[in-house]
């Protein structure tokens, strides 16, 4: 099964909608598989952001990413990858449509409230730098007289 990396950055961590994002990906059906809050250090954001590293706002990505703690999931599903980039909304909030989350959450392009991986190559390059492999639960869903 695909599986995806969406990280809340600072902003919305701060703004609290960390509980409004994570409620979006579990309606649509999506299952969470990986978790944390955490504190990016500078080495991480600079692999993190290795692909930005020539241009010129590379330095403000990585002093925004580092400057409170983020939320980082692994979401797993079919067509996730995509999937979440939808319900993401285009980079810039300013373009985002309304009912995405950057559409209804964002102001600016540098800070765009979430992140998530664009391919299958750099979903697995950022969940394994992430995450440690015992970190992420695969489950099936309980289908027992306690769930209804
Ligand atoms: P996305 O995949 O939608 O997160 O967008 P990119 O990988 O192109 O950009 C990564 C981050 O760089 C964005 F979240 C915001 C930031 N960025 C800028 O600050 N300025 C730009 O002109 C483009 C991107």
């Amino acid at each position: 099964m695909e599986r995806t990396f969406l990280m809340v950055k600072p902003d919305g961590v701060q703004r609290g909608v960390i509980g409004d994002i994570v409620a979006r990906f579990e309606r649509k059906g999506f299952q969470l598989v990986g978790a944390k809050l955490m504190q990016v250090s500078r080495e991480l954001a600079e692999q993190h952001y290795a692909e930005h590293k020539e241009r010129p706002f590379f330095g403000e990505l990585v002093e925004f990413i580092t400057s409170g703690p983020v939320f980082a999931m692994v979401w797993e599903g079919e067509n996730v990858i995509a999937t979440a980039r939808q319900m993401m909304g285009k980079t810039n909030p300013q373009e985002a449509l309304p009912g995405t989350i950057r559409g209804d959450f964002g102001l600016t392009v540098g800070k765009n409230i979430i992140h998530g991986s664009d391919s299958k190559e750099s979903a697995a390059r950022e969940i394994q730098l992430f995450f440690k492999e015992e970190e992420l639960v695969s489950y099936n869903k309980l289908m027992n007289e306690w769930i209804y």
